[in-house]
């Protein structure tokens, strides 16, 4: 309850970006989703992906913590326990201690129960992965939250075996390929990772290639991409824990350098830019984070 709490406490502060250059911008949650979309193209089915996201929900649960007086930590979303029937989960049942519900078949697939019931998110949505930022990308689009729940693709790919699989992983290529999506466009249509299944099994507002992050799920989902990352990596200390690979195109395509650990990664308005090797160790730098 602390945490939905706090979200709401996000969506009622001032942003930081401009309302000029940002339309869609209306609160500080907004600040992470157009930070997010801004930066979509690069860190998205490729090297960056983990690294990206590892800062990207730390930062949020910084200013959970700053802005908002949030005392606790960031809650993950456990893909195995609720795989086969997400709408009965007590994530996603709609109760006063869930983040909401599945949407009205008869409302647009709004949210209409919970935490967030008729929320409004503030940027347009449907976007799929694409090389070049759509234009008009940061429009004040006012609709719904909205979901259509599918638990279809994580009764397969989010499931318990699923997850060993993935823990199992012999290299980062691997690991990679079985969190999101392989890099062989032929077996894309049926193959998924957990972190792709997810967002497909929400549909709607969690869809969305850029503005995924309006739906109050998506910090959980990256907490749980997150903590599996940090248990494989905390495996082998010698091959896994900085095992890079990939670059910052969407897809490695096309072919442009590949990442190291002096790469610099830039948060907009959310924070510094960091290179590489600072978001290799949950338990270094800056962070002092594990779980459990
Ligand atoms: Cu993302």
């Amino acid at each position: 309850m602390d945490y939905i709490d706090a979200v709401h406490c996000m969506q009622n502060t001032p942003p930081i970006l401009p309302s000029e250059q940002y339309p869609g911008v209306r609160h500080r949650m907004d600040d992470f989703t157009a930070v997010h979309m801004g930066h979509a193209t690069s860190v998205h089915a490729n090297g960056a992906l983990l690294a990206w996201h590892r800062e990207f929900i730390w930062l949020w649960e910084q200013a959970l913590r700053q802005e908002c007086s949030y005392q606790g930590y960031l809650p993950y979303w456990d893909w195995p326990l609720y795989a086969q029937n997400l709408t009965a989960s007590p994530l996603f049942d709609g109760s006063p201690t869930s983040l909401s519900g599945d949407g009205d078949p008869d409302n647009n697939d709004c949210v209409t129960t919970g935490p967030f019931a008729n929320m409004q998110v503030n940027f347009r949505q449907g976007a799929h992965p694409t090389l070049e930022l759509p234009e008009n990308l940061f429009h004040y689009t006012p609709h719904c939250l909205n979901r259509h729940i599918n638990s279809s693709m994580t009764a397969i790919f989010s499931n318990a075996a699923a997850i060993s699989h993935l823990l199992e992983s012999p290299d980062i290529i691997t690991f990679q390929e079985r969190m999101d999506i392989s890099m062989d466009p032929a077996v894309w249509a049926r193959q998924f990772g957990p972190h792709t299944a997810g967002h497909r099994a929400m549909t709607g507002t969690m869809e969305d290639f850029f503005s995924s992050p309006q739906d109050p799920a998506f910090m959980l989902h990256h907490g749980m991409v997150d903590r599996m990352w940090t248990i494989w990596q905390a495996q082998d200390e010698k091959n896994h824990r900085w095992a890079i690979n990939g670059t910052m195109t969407l897809y490695n395509s096309p072919l442009t350098p590949e990442l190291t650990l002096e790469t610099e990664f830039s948060f907009g308005v959310l924070g510094r830019s960091k290179k590489m090797r600072e978001l290799m160790n949950p338990e270094q730098g800056d962070y002092c984070y594990e779980y459990v």
